[in-house]
C-alpha cells in the first residue's frame, strides 16, 4: 500500500518508514513494487523520472553514486540494488515468504543471473519496446554522470554500457546475442515447470516475480514466449492473473504505441525480436 509523500529528494533523509525511489518503468523497481505488495507493506514512493534522467542529478547521486533506481530508505538507513532490497523486505515482513529456507543458495544463484541479464533486457527494451528512441544519453548528460559521483564497477558498466550504445547502436548481432541469452534461461524455466507451477516447484519466490517481471517486457517487445516456451507462456499468464501484479508492470499507453510502431518498422525489414530468433510468430 502506497502512502504519499511530503518529502523531497535534497532534504534530509526521512529517519523512519519504508521510502522507495523507484519509476514505473524501471524492471528493478517493478520487482519491488510486486513484492510490497504481496506483502502488504506500507511505503512511499518517490518518482525519479528516468526519461528526464533526474538520476543523473545531485540530490541522486548523493543517495546513490550509482545512479540507478530502486533505491531503498528504510529507517533512515539507505539501501540499494533490487535483490538485496527484496531480501532484506522479505526479512522485514516475512509473510509471504519469498525466499523459502532451503532454496536460499538456488534462488540466490538464479538472482545474479538475472542481474547479469540487466544490460540485455535494457537492449531490447530500448530497440523493440521503445523503438529506439531516447536511447543514447549526450555527452554532456554523460560528464555529468562520470564526474558526479565516485565510480565503483557497476558504474562502470553502466557507463560502458551507454558509450557502446552511441557507439554501435542497437545492431541485429547485438540484439540476437541478448535474445538468445533469454530464450536460454527459458528453455530451463520450460523443463522446471513441467508438473509444477510455480518456477521453483510448488511455491512461488522471488524467481517468479523477477522473471514475470522479464517476461511481461520481452512479450511486449514481440518475444514469441507462447511459441518458444509454451509452459512458460502459461505460467506467465498465471501470475499476470494475480491482483496487482500486471498494474505494476504495464507500459503507458505512448509506449505501448510506440513498441506496435516499431513493430511493423521491424516487420518491414525482417527482423523483428521474433525474426531475429528465428521464429515465424509475430510475438
Ligand atoms: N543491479 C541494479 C540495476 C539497477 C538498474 O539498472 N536500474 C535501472 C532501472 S531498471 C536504472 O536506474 N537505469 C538508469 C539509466 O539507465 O539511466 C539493481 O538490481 O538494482
Amino acid at each position: 500500500m502506497q502512502i504519499a509523500s511530503e518529502w523531497s529528494l535534497g532534504q534530509k533523509l526521512p529517519a523512519s518508514g519504508l521510502h522507495l525511489f523507484h519509476f514505473g518503468m524501471s524492471s528493478c523497481s517493478q520487482k519491488l513494487r510486486i513484492a510490497l505488495r504481496l506483502k502488504g507493506a506500507p511505503w512511499t514512493g518517490h518518482s525519479i523520472d528516468l526519461s528526464a534522467h533526474e538520476n543523473y542529478g545531485p540530490d541522486f547521486l548523493a543517495l546513490n553514486p550509482r545512479g540507478m533506481v530502486p533505491v531503498l530508505v528504510l529507517d533512515g538507513a539507505v539501501h540499494i540494488e533490487s535483490n538485496d532490497i527484496l531480501a532484506l523486505l522479505d526479512e522485514r515482513f516475512p509473510d509471504p515468504c519469498l525466499f523459502p529456507a532451503g532454496r536460499r543458495t538456488e534462488i540466490a544463484a538464479l538472482l545474479a543471473e538475472e542481474d547479469a541479464l540487466h544490460h540485455d533486457l535494457r537492449r531490447l527494451s530500448f530497440r523493440f519496446v521503445h523503438g529506439r528512441s531516447a536511447t543514447t544519453k549526450s555527452p554532456e548528460l554523460m560528464r555529468a554522470y562520470r564526474d558526479g559521483s565516485a565510480t565503483d564497477d557497476k558504474k562502470a558498466a553502466e557507463i560502458a554500457f551507454y558509450e557502446r550504445l552511441a557507439e554501435t547502436g542497437l545492431d541485429d548481432a547485438t540484439c540476437r546475442a541478448s535474445a538468445e541469452k533469454f530464450r536460454a534461461a527459458f528453455d530451463r524455466f520450460e523443463m522446471r515447470l513441467a508438473g509444477h507451477p510455480f518456477l521453483l516447484g510448488e511455491t512461488l519466490t522471488v524467481i517468479d516475480i523477477a522473471w514475470f517481471v522479464y517476461a511481461y517486457r520481452l512479450t511486449a517487445g514481440g518475444y514469441p514466449l507462447k511459441e518458444l516456451h509454451p509452459r512458460v507462456q502459461g505460467w506467465f499468464e498465471a501470475r499476470r492473473a494475480m491482483p496487482g501484479w500486471e498494474k505494476e508492470v504495464a507500459l503507458p499507453p505512448v509506449v505501448v504505441e510506440r513498441a506496435t510502431a516499431a513493430r511493423k518498422r521491424d516487420a518491414a525489414e525482417g527482423s523483428t525480436l521474433a525474426a531475429l530468433l528465428g521464429s515465424t510468430a509475430d510475438g
